[in-house]
């Protein structure tokens, strides 16, 4: 399958993470993106091309305008009120107080955010927009009659709502695929989130409709990120009642633990009969990654990719979480060396 991937993903560079109470090295960084393009070339898995410009409008179908424009201007106002920083959202409306936009920096860093972590740089909204832009041309791939394709996105995307940046994402690159998807005539799409997180933003910006199948497996939210979402009784509400599912796990799950929800997703997924297939992709499920407690291993991820391949869907990977960086490109290639090797050996066994 064909790769698509921007340099510009390094125009994110940030120096600082807000994590336990001290300023780290963030542990999404460029040099995630580079191991997983440098295995996709390793492995020749396929093509890698560079995306094209969709500019603001399909942002826009999933974004609002207010939260877009100030994304777009949020380094400048910072520097402008001369902080000796990177940005980071330090106050937000809590219980008892109003939900407004304010004018100053600070405030309107906290409205539209929902966690710390995420510092705002420089060259943050040139990599979201590129990263947006990898998972549209992948998205058009798929449109134009490929199988699969893989937008190796970064930032990632799953925990940006309409609104709201956190995570270590700004734009939902999963959810505005979906929506190209469907604004092009598909009546139907499926997310499916293998991330170790639950994909709150996802879940969040589909969760009235019927028109995307959003599911999601994640470490119990009780115990981890993002903590204020992502549980069980969240099916979905109005029109999307019953079009959410989440599905969660303890410390220390192995992947014969996960393979049985993955079962029961993959079950929805075909139950819904979608046009398409988008999987949110993360590999911070992996034995070793330094923010998680699953137990996945390299050679899981094979599997996995095989059983995704098994649902027959036309299907779109997007790059998510993952911080493992010295395992990140086998583990990330192999669900899609995986996916591709069960396609060959079924389209081997039916031709048509
Ligand atoms: N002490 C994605 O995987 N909190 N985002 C980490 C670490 C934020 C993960 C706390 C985790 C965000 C895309
Ligand atoms: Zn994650």
């Amino acid at each position: 399958m064909k790769t698509v991937f921007s340099p510009l993903h390094n125009r994110r560079s940030a120096k600082t993470e807000l994590d336990g109470g001290v300023l780290i090295e963030p542990h999404e960084k460029p040099s995630r993106a580079d191991t997983i393009l440098a295995r996709v070339t390793h492995q020749q898995l396929g093509e890698v091309i560079a995306p094209t410009d969709f500019g603001l409008a399909p942002i826009l179908r999933v974004h609002t305008a207010e939260y877009v424009d100030f994304l777009k201007r949020c380094w400048d106002d910072w520097v402008a009120a001369a902080k000796p920083g990177e940005a980071i959202p330090a106050v937000w409306p809590g219980r008892g107080m109003r939900n407004r936009l304010p004018k100053d920096i600070d405030g309107r860093l906290g409205y539209f955010s929902f966690a710390a972590e995420t510092s705002i740089t420089e060259g943050t909204w040139d990599a979201a927009c590129a990263s947006a832009n990898v998972a549209l041309t992948a998205q058009q791939l798929i449109a134009s009659g490929q199988r699969a394709a893989f937008a190796l996105c970064r930032p990632p995307g799953h925990h940006a709502a309409a609104d709201v940046f956190g995570g270590y994402c700004f734009f939902n690159n999963a959810a505005m695929a979906a929506q190209a998807f469907l604004d092009q005539g598909a009546k139907r799409v499926a997310i499916l989130d293998v991330d170790f997180h639950h994909g709150n933003g996802t879940q969040s910006i589909f969760y009235n409709r019927d028109d995307v199948l959003t599911i999601s497996l994640h470490g119990d939210p009780d115990l981890v990120f993002p903590h204020f979402l992502g549980f069980a009784d969240e099916t979905g509400h109005d029109a999307g009642e019953g079009h959410n599912l989440n599905i969660l796990y303890p410390p220390d799950t192995p992947f014969s633990t996960w393979r049985k929800g993955l079962e029961t997703a993959c079950d929805r997924v075909e139950r819904y009969a979608p046009d398409a297939l988008i999987v949110a992709l993360g590999v911070d499920t992996f034995e070793h990654d330094p923010i998680s407690f699953f137990k996945l291993t390299s050679s899981d991820y094979l599997t996995l990719g095989e059983r995704l391949a098994d649902l027959g869907k036309p299907t779109l990977f997007t790059m998510e979480g993952g911080y493992d960086v010295a395992a990140i490109g086998v583990n990330a290639v192999n669900v899609l060396e995986g996916f591709e090797r069960r396609q060959n050996a079924t389209r081997r066994l039916s031709p048509s």
